[in-house]
């Protein structure tokens, strides 16, 4: 047993002073140290003082695959973006072997997120995340427009997701990922997302990221229609945008990006197990603007996406961007809302417990200095994003990283 105070305790929904926690691997008591003390006498006691103590993130929208990445794609414009995603790729992804993913897992951990929602497009990675101590939603990603090529990238998917699920376990869960409307084929995606509903699968699926995407779904026109006449010689779009919408009716999806959507498909999202997952920093390096959160009638959460379109998996530096990208919302609520979306609400959309600090959930947490001139209590969320780069301490399944 091991018993660890700090100053702050950030529930994260609430903020409670001078109280300790007991754990294992579990969460098992809460109360003041001195309680904890006298209850478990032989515990190893970490008095980290002025800080605070709270749940380690969920990331839910990242491409590992991608983490060789750092000035390799073009970032500016999101079609500028894909062409070099298109021309790299088969340079980029085997940068990043056993050595480069390793990496990649140890940042995320060391900046207090344990868990995350990882979309694959070859696997390659599965096993790895599969045995990290990270919790890992793992989407295999269907991609494919051109219905003569549907069978084989079926047939890849259906090998991958196969895999994944027999990797399943209480950290490991096998999801699917639906690129795009512009990039998947109506047919492909249907199938896919039969699978989804067979096993109650997570979706996730990248949707009105960039205006390009807009007109050509809508119209057929703009700098895309280039992109598939000379790609791959494809004169019409995909898909409709309602009726590929409609396809993800009876499951839990995330859709991430959504910053061009209309009030057609906020309306109709409105009944679906919908989250939005908003990543302020891609969209802001791939020229796609900012999202509207205001305007959703469904939850939103953060994630960084991959090192695709970010410079860090660090979730503090995701925070920082949304609080400055969002100059309207008050800071010191929006920092709350924040803190609270990455750690509780996405563990949940995830479908990993943790997030919280209370009995009987992992002893996942994370230790943050605070500063010595703190003076109003509730602003202590917005501190935490303005000053943290990396967590002090961070304890997955009752051990220290
Ligand atoms: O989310 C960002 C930007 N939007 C779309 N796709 C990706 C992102 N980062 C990586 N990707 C991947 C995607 O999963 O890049 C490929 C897909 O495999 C783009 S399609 C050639
Ligand atoms: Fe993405």
């Amino acid at each position: 047993m091991q018993i660890a105070y700090a100053k702050y305790l950030l529930t994260p929904h609430t903020i409670e002073q001078d109280m300790a926690i007991a754990y294992d691997k579990e969460i098992i008591a809460i109360a003041p140290l001195e309680k904890l003390r006298a209850q478990f006498p032989s515990a190893e006691i970490h008095d980290y003082g002025n800080a605070a103590l709270l749940p380690t993130f969920a990331n839910p929208h990242v491409h590992l695959e991608f983490s060789a990445n750092r000035a390799t794609l073009s970032y500016g414009d999101f079609l500028v973006w894909l062409y070099s995603v298109i021309e790299h790729r088969e340079d980029l992804l085997p940068r990043c072997e056993k050595e480069c993913l390793e990496e990649a897992i140890k940042q995320i951990l060391h900046s207090g997120t344990s868990a995350i929602g990882e979309i694959s497009s070859y696997g390659e990675e599965m096993e790895l995340c599969a045995a990290s101590p990270l919790r890992v939603h793992f989407f295999n990603e269907i991609i494919g427009s051109n219905p003569a090529a549907a069978d084989v990238m079926y047939a890849s998917f259906i090998e991958r997701y196969a895999r994944s699920k027999k990797l399943e376990s209480p950290t490991f869960k096998a999801g699917i990922a639906i690129h795009s409307p512009y990039s998947v084929h109506y047919i492909l995606a249907k199938k896919a997302l039969e699978i989804a509903k067979r096993d109650n699968a997570l979706v996730s699926v990248h949707y009105a990221e960039s205006r390009a995407e807009r007109e050509w779904l809508d119209h057929a026109t703009g700098p895309f229609k280039k992109f598939f006449k000379e790609l791959l010689g494809q004169s019409t779009p995909a898909n409709e945008p309602m009726r590929f919408l409609e396809l993800f009716q009876d499951l839990r999806t995330l859709f991430v990006h959504m910053i061009n959507t209309t009030d057609k498909e906020r309306e109709l999202l409105k009944n679906f197990d919908a989250t939005i997952i908003h990543c302020p920093v891609s969209n802001r390096l791939l020229g796609n603007g900012v999202l509207d959160i205001d305007a959703l009638h469904n939850p939103y959460t953060l994630a960084t996406d991959g090192l695709s379109s970010n410079y860090s998996l660090n979730m503090y530096e995701e925070m920082r961007a949304a609080l400055f990208m969002h100059p309207y919302k008050n800071a010191v609520t929006f920092a709350k809302d924040l803190i609270v979306k990455s750690t509780d609400f996405s563990h949940e959309i995830l479908g990993f417990p943790g997030g919280k600090i209370a009995p009987g959930l992992p002893a996942n947490f994370q230790i943050v200095d605070i500063p010595d001139d703190l003076r109003a209590r509730e602003e202590i969320y917005l501190h935490i994003i303005l000053h943290t780069q990396l967590p002090r301490k961070v304890i997955i399944d009752g051990t220290e990283l």
